[in-house]
């Protein structure tokens, strides 16, 4: 069965691609899987129906058949799993691609959540300008210990992977204050994940729902 994914009615950001759908739609793009999207607002991602597919009523979530996934990490990993391409199929080579999907998640995804908070979410209390710079180097220390790893490689570990489909998306939420392009070889890192054509699909499919109207 076709799958379907749940997105925001409007995204927040106006169609930049930065609400978490978009990556979904990438790794299905890359695997070449059609899928359908079921669009909620913030008001019905609160209420018994979704909060039956997701227990925190977040998007994205992930159906098919009878099967109901959610957390963007698990369902990356489930599309990898289900189809070729995202995974490598060496063993060793795919525990390491694993290993990068956990480290975008789990260790770069949370400094760039904080320095979110600390910019939009706390940035009118009075101690925000106090706190934001040492969010700030606290997000550079990993993007400088990620940007050595990576040094002239194209992708993290070999072939472009499930890891790199994650990091690429996490990163992108770093060029917005600034502190991607501190990193060249990041934001060209970034670049190239931009440039897939699988990514390019996603990011129109997402646009075309959230584009202001002109
Ligand atoms: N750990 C979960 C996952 O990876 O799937 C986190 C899911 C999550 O945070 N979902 C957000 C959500 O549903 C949307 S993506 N929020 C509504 C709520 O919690 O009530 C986060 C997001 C939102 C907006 C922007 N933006 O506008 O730039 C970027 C990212």
């Amino acid at each position: 069965m076709t799958p379907t994914i749940t997105a925001f009615e409007r995204s927040p950001d106006g169609g930049k691609g930065l609400a978490r759908d978009t990556r979904v739609r990438w790794a299905l793009e890359e695997v070449g899987q059609s899928y359908g999207v079921r669009l909620v607002s913030f008001q019905e991602m609160k209420e018994a129906a979704h909060l039956a597919l997701h227990p925190f009523g977040q998007i994205p979530t992930y159906e098919e058949d009878d099967l109901v996934v959610f957390e963007t990490g698990a369902i990356v990993f489930h599309i990898a799993q289900r189809h070729e391409g995202l995974l490598p199929k060496d063993a060793d080579a795919r525990a390491r691609a694993i290993t990068w999907m956990f480290a975008a998640l789990n260790t770069l995804e949370p400094p760039i959540l904080d320095l979110t908070t600390a910019r939009i979410v706390e940035g009118e209390k009075p101690w925000a300008q106090e706190r934001l710079p040492l969010v700030m180097d606290r997000a550079r220390v990993r993007l400088g210990q990620l940007s050595t790893r990576l040094g002239n490689a194209d992708w993290l570990d070999g072939a472009f992977s499930a890891g790199d489909l994650l990091m690429v998306s996490v990163l992108l939420r770093f060029r917005m204050p600034g502190l991607l392009d501190e990193y060249p070889n990041l934001a060209a890192y970034v670049a190239r994940g931009e440039e897939r054509p699988a990514y390019q699909r996603a990011f129109a499919a997402q646009l075309a729902i959230n584009a202001p109207a002109s």
